[in-house]
């Protein structure tokens, strides 16, 4: 269906159009922007609530500034789609994070308006700063903004970034777009801080109002105002919103409408004239201007297709994940056992959480997107005779590296962390690929670091790792979770894996999700006349040497298989093993994926594109064996 895109949008093709249009027809534009939107998204999928608010924010920075010679960094960038669109992307929107098409963050490859490639939180702040400085070091003249939301705001990075801009004698424009929603509602003590700013009375108003009153009070009153407005400080310390950030050094502009554009616009001109780092804190709403996403901004935060009429999903089938299993299990082992906590970093719906949030309240900890706090308020925890349950997602579990060698590994304390979405997760692309934490746990000495095959494992897993005496993860993928193989009766024993099948001179060891590909590889392999082993490695951290060395007397070829990336990972630590411990090293071939960042597409895609496939398997092993062979 072609959509009309409104006479306004229609004319904005390039980079800095917007300001041919007249300001009167600004809220007209907003309108057609929202239209243009909520019709794209419903059809590709995306990010929708985020970007609804930001619509008037983006205009506002776009009649202010002149791209690409100024610079805009979106925190996140999930809320980039306007700017998309007023810098002459809006084809780009019918293939919107799909495989090979246009992103769904800002890229510097896709356009020179978008000044930083992002996707993890609250970096906004310090790129913004570093190209403040930059600028300056150059004597070169440009804008800097950084737009960061009030939940990006509570990642320790963002308040490191503040600390430093403090000291800044140059301008530098922050701009804090305050919806009071992070993915769930915004939780911690700044946010309570700009809560009580947004409710507060004006401070100039009501300056004015107490001056006016004692001035009409006789003389007594007069030298009262007089007095007050000497002690300007004193009350402008009681009043004053902002009073945090003009403590620090950075000049407070706001609480300003995120939805008025001229007022934003005067705003932003304003802040860019001082020569220091400016805070203009502007009030916007998730989902302003569609229903739906009003009504519910986490259900739209991130969307699959939806029909735009009413904001019902299609293909709104039931699937079983393992986030579903992961989230009930916990609860059930909470239930049973009061010593479990469960920690969340701003994402207690997308883990699974929330079930544990309203079964046990008080057990729940969800610390705002944070997760090296996370981590190590675990570790605190775990230390004093709490099991803390840590549910983060893999790639988002890298900003923590630090915090789960030295706060829990070297002291061996036992914390458990439920990594999840680990392996592809598709189209949020190469920022949000879980794909690296099979060698990020891989390289920490004490470190257990398990992954299952189907659901049941998932829950016995999830059983062995609370009362397990030390650091210990387990690792499971985005999407439908593998209920085949049945519900097995094997316990979970320390460092041992599972043999599924046994046969011919070919075994395939998988890992986690790469154990249903396993199976299908080796119907291709048979119908090929080569007959497999089947072993599912269940840890990948400590190996079954025992395993390994009875796999490599009764077997030619070994194959590992893996959904992460090759260097650090199982299928590494399985070579390495061979070359330390056996006279002659056996033919061994590692799957797993590239040495690279892996773009934006669908899952199926993406394993097929990189060999991860059971078909692109299947012939590597042909292949290879032939190549052994010969
Ligand atoms: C390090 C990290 N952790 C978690 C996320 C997942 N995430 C994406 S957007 C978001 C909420 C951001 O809230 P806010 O900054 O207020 O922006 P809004 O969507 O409300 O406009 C979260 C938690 C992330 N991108 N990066």
């Amino acid at each position: 269906m072609e959509l009309k895109l409104g006479k306004l949008l229609d004319q904005i093709n390039e980079p800095n159009d917007i300001k041919k249009i007249d300001p009167n027809d600004y809220k007209i534009l907003a309108k057609e922007i929202r239209k243009f939107l909520v019709q794209k998204i419903s059809m590709t999928g995306g990010h929708l609530a985020s970007n609804l608010g930001a619509v008037e924010l983006t205009m506002a920075l776009h009649l202010c500034l002149d791209l690409p010679n100024d610079h805009i960094v979106w925190d996140v960038g999930h809320q980039s789609y306007t700017h998309k669109l007023l810098t002459g992307r809006k084809a780009g929107f019918d293939t919107l994070r799909q495989f090979g098409g246009m992103s769904g963050f800002p890229k510097r490859s896709e356009s020179d308006c978008d000044a930083f490639d992002t996707g993890h939180s609250s970096t906004s702040i310090s790129l913004a700063l570093g190209m403040a400085k930059a600028r300056d070091l150059q004597n070169e003249k440009s804008k800097v903004f950084a737009v960061i939301g009030d939940g990006a705001l509570s990642g320790g990075m963002a308040f490191e970034a503040l600390n430093n801009a403090a000291r800044l004698k140059s301008n530098l424009v922050i701009v804090l777009n305050d919806n009071q929603m992070s993915i769930s509602k915004n939780v911690g003590g700044m946010s309570n801080y700009l809560g009580n700013i947004r409710t507060s009375t004006n401070y100039t108003e009501l300056k004015e109002d107490v001056e006016n009153r004692l001035r009409s009070m006789s003389h007594i009153g007069n030298a009262l105002a007089d007095h007050i407005k000497g002690a300007k400080d004193i009350v402008k310390r009681l009043f004053v919103p902002g009073m945090l950030f003009e403590d620090m050094g950075i000049t407070y502009i706001g609480p300003i409408d995120g939805h008025d554009v001229k007022q934003m616009v005067n705003a932003f001109e304003n802040a860019s004239k001082l020569q220091k780092a400016v805070i203009v804190h502007v009030c916007t709403k998730k989902g302003k201007g569609y229903l739906p996403a009003e009504n519910d901004p986490s259900a739209f935060h991130g969307v699959a297709p939806f029909k735009p009429s009413d904001g019902s999903f299609k293909n709104k089938e039931k699937q079983l994940t393992y986030t579903s299993v992961f989230s009930k299990k916990l609860v059930e082992l909470a239930d049973n056992d009061e010593k479990i906590v469960a920690i969340s970093a701003a994402m207690p719906s997308g883990t699974g959480l929330s079930a544990m949030a309203a079964k046990h309240p008080d057990r729940f900890f969800d610390v705002g997107i944070a997760e090296e706090h996370a981590v190590t308020f675990a570790a605190g925890m775990a230390a004093s005779g709490i099991k803390p349950v840590v549910a983060i997602y893999s790639t988002f579990f890298q900003r923590a590296y630090d915090q789960i060698l030295h706060d829990v590994c070297i002291g061996k304390i036992p914390v458990v962390f439920a990594v999840d979405r680990a392996g592809l997760v598709g189209s949020d692309g190469e920022t949000h690929q879980g794909i690296f934490d099979i060698s990020y746990f891989n390289s920490m000495p004490n470190m257990t670091l398990m992954a299952p095959k189907n659901v049941w494992e998932l829950e016995k897993m999830l059983e062995f790792a609370v009362d397990f005496d030390g650091p210990i993860a387990v690792r499971y993928p985005r999407g439908k979770a593998y209920t085949g193989l049945g519900e097995f009766t094997q316990d979970i024993e320390y460092g041992k894996s599972e043999v599924i099948s046994n046969g011919g001179d070919t075994a395939l060891i998988a890992v986690g999700s790469m154990v249903e590909t396993a199976q299908e590889t080796g119907k291709i392999l048979n119908d090929r006349g080569i007959n497999v082993t089947i072993i599912n490695a269940r840890f990948i951290k400590p190996l079954d040497e025992k395993m390994l060395s009875e796999i490599a007397d009764t077997h030619q070829f070994i194959v590992t298989m893996e959904e992460g990336v090759l260097t650090g990972g199982f299928g590494q630590s399985v070579s390495h093993w061979y070359q330390e411990n056996t006279e002659k090293m056996p033919a061994i071939k590692n799957i797993a994926l590239p040495d690279k960042f892996i773009e934006h597409g669908s899952v199926g895609l993406l394993k097929k594109k990189y060999g991860i496939d059971a078909l692109g398997i299947a012939e590597k092993i042909v292949d290879w064996r032939n190549h052994e062979r010969a």
